[in-house]
């Protein structure tokens, strides 16, 4: 890999510096360029000399430099609530694990972390629970992400090693993605395939109950009955046997062949649910294709039989020797910008560093000695559903979170957040003080932000980038490594005294040097006299030789260097009930990135899918008397939400989907994971996050509303959702009971009297505008319906002149330009449909070049093709 430098003197910005690092959301790991202008701005660009993204970034990458702002950091440690020094946070949270410690022994405190977390903050918090607390009570966000790729790798390779490389989708003629939304979730990974799929005709395929915008760049969308992935993947496996599409060079490399068919004959093409047709037309284009990749997410992870359809997949490449050769293998897209680099460090319950085995005692002995650590634990920790439920019934009573958010995001939230309330000490790392799970804490601790702090992660194809700072620690925060080391230091534990990442990362290099000795394939000791501030992103296996790849010489890292095939016997989850009859499936939403607490605060992102809402089929939503845009309530045994209905095809009946980010502070009722059970995968502990069955009905509003203010709004009503625009916020509103006096009501809302009203009390419509020297500041509307308002307009009127605000839509001279589609160049749904009625665009690319939607990062194109495709068909057919 060239070296590129760190950091480039200025071209574009006069005597400025251009840092480069790496984008800290997904997994495919881009390389930012990052502009800061000196008065706390930033310009970020994609890096054209970062071979993950060669200069694209997607609009969550390009929208960071608006999300920088300090404002609402949590800038002091905070004990009980009030502002502390760090020396009194950090001797009270080590003096509390260190008396729990000594009470009830080392089980009894856990360390909740995440793929978010840098490499050497990973490597630190890993170091001081498994070496020196001797407990495995780590676990990580991960847990709910790739537990189930993990521990189907580890059974069949023997250690948990992704095999490919991005270019592979590229050089492939066949890519299958099965439970992976990669449009939206990996865009720019999505972006370099439709690339090689215009310059090769790459076959693409989408295994996905849902129609999402992966399914528009696709030749073939598998619509299979939800969670029926192993069945498909058996059937596939029986197929290549009987029509000697195995391969009988690689087979003797391999064991477990003949239990592994025997159990994939148990599968029948009904429990797919697709029809004939499509089942053969897969299994024919699979198996005839010797340059496939099969990429797969959390469709396949987030399930109660995860790991093995994991294995169900890597069976099919290992039958046919598909695996570790240019173009063809399977491929588990990482999730979160490290999660590769944790799985490294062994930052699982179940892991030790550098892909040691933490019930190997040779392994044990091994980093024991290389960390002169006083203890070492011995066997594996708690998983994630059951570390929350052992701080529920009081056996961990002493807990330490930093960078995710559980209280929002683990299945069965609501009782997550009650045994997080009721622990006996909590801390919390994070960089926002006021997130769900931050409120809980007893000591808060504020955590430098990306662009602050430095570091490496690892994106999904094993590559390791740096992330480097160019931006100061606002107010006391500092990185999460040295908060970790200065508690271990006050514990009394020696080996924590580092005053760098670098020294951090060198003494990691040495361990996975250790590793190699014992057979490791992680092994990047070559790494450690590196220049750490000049490193250029790099992939392992160091050594060349092996191309970067994994497996494709048949040597396996099993005891026997075999592959095994594991049987599945296949399983489709328990059925709903007659009380819960509804299958709900849940994920993610193009522009917005888990908790929101960083995509959440810019108003461009907000624009493209600002609410939660419940993607329900046309049908389900008739039988329930559930109108389009009416708010659905939805209830399971584990809890209730309330989402606004967005009725469609796109998912099939009994099936509606509902993304995952809303929160307490964003929209209290839309929390999703509140009504997800923690139904876990044996094997991998993942949570099946995917196929809660709930009971949906409409919700009865007696009123809805909508509002904007310049200032901060706190609702108190049944539902509100809450998203930034330019200068203030909107707000969603709904209640079962109307007030006696909806003035008084707005002026509460408020906090001061409207200037103007409008009311027509028959019809139930109320709009109320509030303004300061003319301008205004604030209106809201209410109605018995979902209100119909111009909302983009709306919010554009804050600050400017009050009068026409209480119209609620432009004059007769501005067309609506209605809810954003392309968010780089703010382009709305209603331009994008007059251009394609006016028939000014049949393509994506005269849709462009009409109007410039799409034409930036790109990540609308899937749905400008979508668009067209429907409404210019609807034009044809009417
Ligand atoms: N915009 C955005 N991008 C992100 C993130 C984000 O928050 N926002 N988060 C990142 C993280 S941490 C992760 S883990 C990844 C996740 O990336 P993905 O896994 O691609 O995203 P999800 O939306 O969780 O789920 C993928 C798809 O699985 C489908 N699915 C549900 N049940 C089944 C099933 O039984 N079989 C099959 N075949 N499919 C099923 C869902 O309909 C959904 O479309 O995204 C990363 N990228
Ligand atoms: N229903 C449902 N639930 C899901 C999923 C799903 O598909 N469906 N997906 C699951 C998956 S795959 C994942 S990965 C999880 C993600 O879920 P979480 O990890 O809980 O989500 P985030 O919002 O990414 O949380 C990161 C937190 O770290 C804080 N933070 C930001 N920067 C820093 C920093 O530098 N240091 C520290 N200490 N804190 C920082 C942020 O403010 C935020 O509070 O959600 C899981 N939950
Ligand atoms: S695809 Fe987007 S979110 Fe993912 S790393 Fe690249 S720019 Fe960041
Ligand atoms: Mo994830």
């Amino acid at each position: 890999m060239s070296g590129s430098p760190a950091i480039l003197r200025a071209s574009r910005h006069e005597g400025a510096s251009i840092i480069r690092t790496t984008c800290p959301y997904c997994g495919v790991g881009c390389g930012v360029l990052a502009a800061p202008d000196g008065k706390g701005g930033v310009t970020v660009t994609g890096d054209p000399d970062h071979p993950a993204n060669r200069g694209r970034l997607c609009v969550k990458g390009a929208a960071l430099g608006e999300t920088l702002a300090t404002d609402g950091r949590l800038l002091a440690p905070r004990i009980n609530g009030a502002e502390a020094g760090w020396d009194a946070a950090l001797y009270l949270i080590a003096q509390r694990f260190a008396r729990t410690i000594a009470m009830h022994g080392p089980d009894s405190v856990a360390l909740y972390v995440s793929g978010q977390l840098l490499t050497e903050d990973y490597y630190v918090a890993n170091k001081l629970m498994k070496g020196f607390i001797g407990s495995a009570n780590i676990d990580t966000n991960s847990r709910l992400c790739m537990a189930s790729s993990v521990a189907g790798h580890r059974r069949a390779f023997g250690t948990d090693t992704v095999p490919g490389q991005y270019e592979d989708l590229e050089l492939a003629d066949l890519v299958v993605l099965v439970g992976s939304n990669l449009a939206w979730c990996h865009p720019v990974l999505h972006q370099r395939l439709l690339a090689a799929k215009a310059a090769r005709g790459t076959k693409i395929v989408v295994i996905d109950p849902r129609r999402t915008a992966t399914c528009e760049g696709a030749d073939l969308h598998l619509a299979l009955a939800p969670g029926a992935d192993a069945h498909l993947f058996n059937l596939l496996l029986c197929h290549l046997f009987d029509r000697g599409r195995s391969c009988t060079d690689f087979l003797p490399r391999l064991t477990g062949t003949d239990v592994a068919v025997a159990a994939a004959r148990t599968s029948r093409a009904e429990d797919t649910g697709l029809s004939p047709a499509d089942l053969d037309g897969f299994l024919a284009l699979w198996a005839g294709t010797e340059k496939v990749v099969t990429v797969y997410s959390q469709g396949i992870n987030q399930s109660d039989s995860g790991t093995d359809k994991v294995n169900a997949i890597l069976n099919c490449h290992l039958a046919t020797g598909r695996i570790g050769r240019p173009g063809m293998g399977p491929f588990s897209v990482t999730g979160q910008p490290n999660a590769m680099g944790g799985r490294e460090v062994g930052g699982l319950a179940n892991m030790l560093a550098c892909h040691l085995d933490l019930e190997n005692p040779a392994h044990r002995a091994a980093v024991q000695r290389f960390w002169a650590s006083p203890t070492m634990a011995e066997r594996p920790g708690l998983k994630a559903v059951d570390m929350f439920r052992a701080v529920e019934d009081g056996r961990i009573k002493a807990l330490w979170i930093l960078h995710t958010n559980p209280a929002v995001s683990m299945p069965d939230a609501d009782r997550v957040a009650r045994a997080i309330a009721s622990c006996d000490f909590v801390a919390v790392s994070d960089a926002f003080g006021s997130t769900d799970t931050a409120r809980l804490a007893h000591v808060l601790l504020p955590a430098t932000a990306w662009g602050e702090k430095d570091g490496t992660v690892t994106n999904s194809e094993r590559m390791m980038s740096r992330q480097r700072a160019f931006l100061p620690a606002p107010g006391q925060a500092r990185p999460d490594w040295w908060q970790l080391a200065q508690v271990a230091r006050r514990m009394g534990f020696s080996g924590f005294d580092w005053t760098s990442p670098a020294e951090i990362f060198s003494e990691y290099a040495a361990l996975s040097g250790v590793a190699g000795a014992l057979g490791s394939d992680f092994d990047i000791s070559g790494l450690r006299g590196a220049d750490y501030e000049a490193l250029a992103p790099v992939v392992w296996p160091l050594a060349a030789r092996k191309g970067g790849r994994f497996f494709g010489d048949g040597r396996f890292h099993t005891p026997d260097g075999r592959g095994r095939m594991v049987p599945v016997t296949a399983r489709l989850p328990e059925a709903t009930s007659a009380e819960h009859p509804f299958r709900l499936n849940t994920g993610r939403v193009r522009d917005q990135w888990h908790t929101m607490t960083r995509t959440g605060l810019s108003s461009r992102l907000s624009q493209h899918l600002g609410e939660p809402y419940l993607e329900i089929h046309p049908a389900d939503a008739a039988r329930l008397g559930l109108a389009p845009a009416a708010l659905a309530e939805v209830t399971s045994p584990q809890g209730r939400a309330i989402l606004r209905a967005m009725v469609s095809d796109a998912v099939a009946p009994g099936h509606p989907f509902a993304p995952m980010h809303w929160t307490g502070e964003t929209a209290p009722s839309g929390r999703v994971d509140a009504l997800v059970a923690a139904v876990t995968d044996l094997v991998s502990g993942q949570p099946a996050s995917k196929s809660t069955p709930v009971a949906i009905r409409p919700f009865s509003a007696g009123w809805y509303g909508f509002a904007v203010s310049s200032h901060d709004l706190a609702p108190a009503c049944d539902y509100w959702a809450k998203a930034p625009v330019v200068g203030g916020v909107q707000v969603e509103l709904a209640g079962a009971c109307a007030p006696d006096d909806w003035a008084d009501w707005a002026s509460r809302l408020f906090g001061t009297a409207p200037t103007a009203a409008v009311s027509d009390p028959g019809r139930g419509t109320h709009r109320f505008a509030f303004a300061q020297d003319g301008q205004l500041k604030g209106a809201v509307f209410v109605a018995r319906d979902p209100v119909l308002v111009a909302r983009g307009h709306v919010a554009s009127m804050l600050g400017k002149a009050e009068s026409g605000a209480l119209a609620g839509r432009p004059g007769a001279d501005q067309p609506d330009p209605g809810p954003t589609v392309c968010a780089c160049l703010n382009v709305g749904l209603n331009s994008i449909l007059r251009a394609i009625a006016e028939g000014h665009a049949l393509s994506v690319q005269s849709l462009g070049e009409a109007l410039g939607a799409g034409t930036n990062c790109g990540s609308c194109r899937p749905e400008l093709a979508a668009l067209i495709h429907r409404h210019s068909h609807r034009e044809a057919a009417e």
